[in-house]
């Protein structure tokens, strides 16, 4: 099951989330958050599903159906958070919770309210099995910059023990050629690298990602092979990009 928003231009968002359980043959559940009227690189209009709302979608998907694994993406609002923390408390520690602390989108155009922050610390990233922040989302939550693979372990060990859970902290193009991410679970680190993709200009690669960790857990696979599989996933989709705008260009 997917907690999410909806991205009408479906590269992120429940739409990536849906799309990737579909690719990895996992059936995948939706409880949608908000609705994000945006373009890759522009968001226009975000409007939020009411916290009743967002509650009854996952409370009447868990009565009837059996979930093997959850993940949140953007939950839009301080009262959202609280709803979802609410609705799925029963089943922490009972299955896998894949975190993504979604905050901006890649474009750089904020998501969710700048005073959930707080609400996403407290109450939901406790929850987690596993926390995906990006470099940015890491800078959000612990006011340091990340620049480096020596500040990405310092920043690493620092949000799994301040959230008591493992973390998957993404590189993204930090390193040059190679994307690197690392897991930090258990006082360990593990890595994950893939060659960086050049000049593509991605949409909805933190998304696709965490969805494919997801599907993973649900099928029962360990962490590191989830997160393996994920990595190599969501490269490949990179490779295989559709360029929107081109698409744009032939019909004008
Ligand atoms: O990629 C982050 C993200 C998450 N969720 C929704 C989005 C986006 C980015 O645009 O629209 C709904």
């Amino acid at each position: 099951m997917s907690i999410a928003g909806s991205d009408s231009s479906a590269g992120a968002g429940i739409q990536a989330d849906i799309k990737t359980f579909s690719a990895l043959k996992v059936y995948g559940l939706s409880a949608i958050t908000c609705v994000v009227a945006e373009i890759p690189g522009k968001v226009s209009r975000i409007e939020p599903i009411s916290p009743e709302m967002v509650r009854e979608q996952i409370e009447v998907l868990a009565k009837n159906f059996p979930i093997s694994a959850m993940k949140t993406g953007l939950l839009c609002s301080a009262k959202i958070i609280s709803a979802v923390v609410e609705s799925i408390i029963g089943f922490a520690g009972k299955i896998p919770l894949v975190v993504d602390p979604v905050i901006t989108a890649t474009g750089g155009d904020p998501l969710l309210q700048s005073d959930a922050i707080e609400t996403y610390e407290n109450e939901l990233f406790p929850l987690a099995t596993l926390l995906t922040p990006n470099l940015d989302e890491t800078a959000r939550l612990l006011g340091d910059k990340v620049q480096d693979r020596q500040s990405m372990e310092r920043a690493g060990h620092e949000l799994a023990r301040k959230f008591k859970t493992a973390v998957l902290l993404k590189g993204g193009h930090l390193t040059g050629d190679t994307a690197v991410d690392l897991l930090f679970a258990d006082g360990k680190i593990t890595e994950f690298s893939a060659p960086f993709v050049r000049n593509v200009a991605t949409h909805g690669t933190g998304c696709t990602y965490s969805a494919a960790v997801t599907a993973g857990l649900a099928k029962g696979l360990s962490m590191t092979d989830a997160i393996g599989d994920a990595k190599k996933f969501v490269t490949r989709a990179i490779q295989n990009y559709l360029r929107w705008d081109d698409v744009h260009a032939l019909k004008h």
